[in-house]
């Protein structure tokens, strides 16, 4: 039986590197209660695997959660043929032809032409000039949105997330989060309406159509569908493409192949997700009375999923610390055992549905990335550190590389031509 170990998952030493935390909790096979806030953390890739696929746990902590900042329920907190269908809707939105013909030109438009400012000085800080813009522009232009005031929307979805994000909030941080979430939805209102009577053939317009049954959402259920994904699609993107120039840049030699061998590149993102999952954290509910690892869990209690943790369990993967692009895939889906398959999008009913789109998003922009940033290394006196404890990532990740006058695509695109 699992031993529950009390924990302060605030704690500045656990804020700075969460990774021997997580290895402790599998050496002695623990479960974490923080009383502060009132909930329970599990990090055993089994036991995560069997919360998120278990009907005994629910997704009610996203009332609290979400619901106040985005106007109405997001996806995941419906259930039944209702969350079928407008799942379906969502993933039929972000794959094939939409995906070549719309979304794969746009995502390269857009990482060329944050790039092309930056080459002549052969520097370049890649999450704040350049991954946050790109996570932002990349979203709006999936949802048919203006692109023009992007720079309010980012400040408005960085309230948005700390309030979905945040473990611990005071009052005032609150009352801002709030503030940047009505003015999100007072942006997006009126454009949602007018899609609603003119519909084209963007996402917006496409959760804007009726369904099978002649159902029609209203206006607040289709904008709390559009900061869904917003938020879903913006917060991760910078993070995830950071940590993988990191790991990479970490593990020359594993650079190298991937520079030389481009059919590498979905592992060395895909291997990112495992190593650092940029969603470290994912709630649910106790419905009943229920036992994880042996621990008596109380029904309505809150347990938090620790994706990054359960993503370096050894139970499940082979020397969980070290970042290796060609670890061995499982063969079936469900298999645990010694070669998992990571948690970084969930499991289960609400596992996220952008996952294969963002998996070929990042994969152009890497792709670009690599093409142009030759003699890539840390930036003189460059100091690494990952924030978040929700969502984590790099704060920064300044880089040199050789300056050149112009930008070059290389690499014609294999994500286009696999979505
Ligand atoms: C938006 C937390 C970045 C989701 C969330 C309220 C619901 C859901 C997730 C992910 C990632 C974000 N939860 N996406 O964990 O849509």
């Amino acid at each position: 039986m699992a031993k529950l170990i009390d924990f302060n998952i605030a704690s500045v030493e656990f804020q700075n590197n969460p990774y021997p935390h997580y290895a402790r909790l599998h050496s002695e096979d623990a479960i974490f209660h923080d009383r502060r806030v009132n909930a329970y953390f599990v990090g055993k890739c089994e036991d995560v695997q069997s919360i998120l696929t278990s009907p005994d746990f629910t997704t009610a902590p996203l009332l609290e959660r979400a619901q106040p900042v985005m106007g109405d329920r997001v996806l995941a907190q419906m259930s039944g043929s209702e969350h079928a269908s407008k799942r379906r809707t969502v993933l039929g939105g972000l794959s094939g032809r939409y995906f070549r013909e719309r979304y794969a030109p746009m995502i390269r438009g857009i990482s060329e032409m944050l790039l092309r400012p930056r080459m002549a000085s052969g520097s370049l800080d890649l999450v704040n000039q350049f991954g946050k813009d790109y996570g932002v522009l990349v979203t709006l232009s999936v949802l048919g949105l203006p692109t023009d005031r992007y720079k309010e929307i980012a400040t408005w979805h960085t309230g948005i997330a700390d309030f979905i994000t945040s473990l611990e909030i005071e009052e005032g941080r609150k009352a801002y989060d709030l503030a940047c979430s009505h003015q999100l939805i007072q942006y997006l209102t009126p454009i949602v309406e007018h899609r609603l009577q003119r519909p084209g053939d963007d996402l917006i317009s496409l959760l804007c159509i009726a369904d099978g049954q002649g159902e029609t959402m209203s206006v607040s259920e289709i904008v709390a569908l559009c900061l869904n994904i917003l938020l879903a699609a913006t917060e991760p993107a910078d993070k995830t493409l950071a940590l993988l120039f990191k790991h990479l840049m970490d593990h020359p030699e594993q650079l190298d192949r991937v520079r030389s061998n481009r059919d590498l590149l979905s592992a060395a993102i895909d291997e990112t997700l495992r190593f650092t999952s940029p969603v470290q954290l994912i709630p649910r509910q106790a419905a009943v009375d229920v036992e994880i690892s042996g621990i008596k869990i109380p029904a309505d209690s809150i347990v938090f999923c620790m994706i990054g943790a359960a993503n370096r369990d050894p139970k499940a993967f082979d020397a969980p610390d070290t970042f290796k692009i060609d670890r061995k895939k499982p063969e079936g889906t469900t298999s645990l055992g010694r070669v998992a398959r990571h948690l970084a999008f969930g499991a289960g009913t609400h596992v996220c549905v952008g996952a294969a789109f963002s998996l070929l998003q990042i994969e152009i922009t890497a792709n670009l990335l690599l093409d142009n940033l030759r003699g890539l290394k840390y930036s003189p006196g460059f100091v690494y550190k990952e924030v978040g404890l929700y969502t984590r990532g790099p704060a920064s990740l300044c880089i040199d590389f050789d300056a050149s006058a112009s930008i070059e695509v290389v690499t014609s695109c294999t994500a286009a031509a696999a979505a």
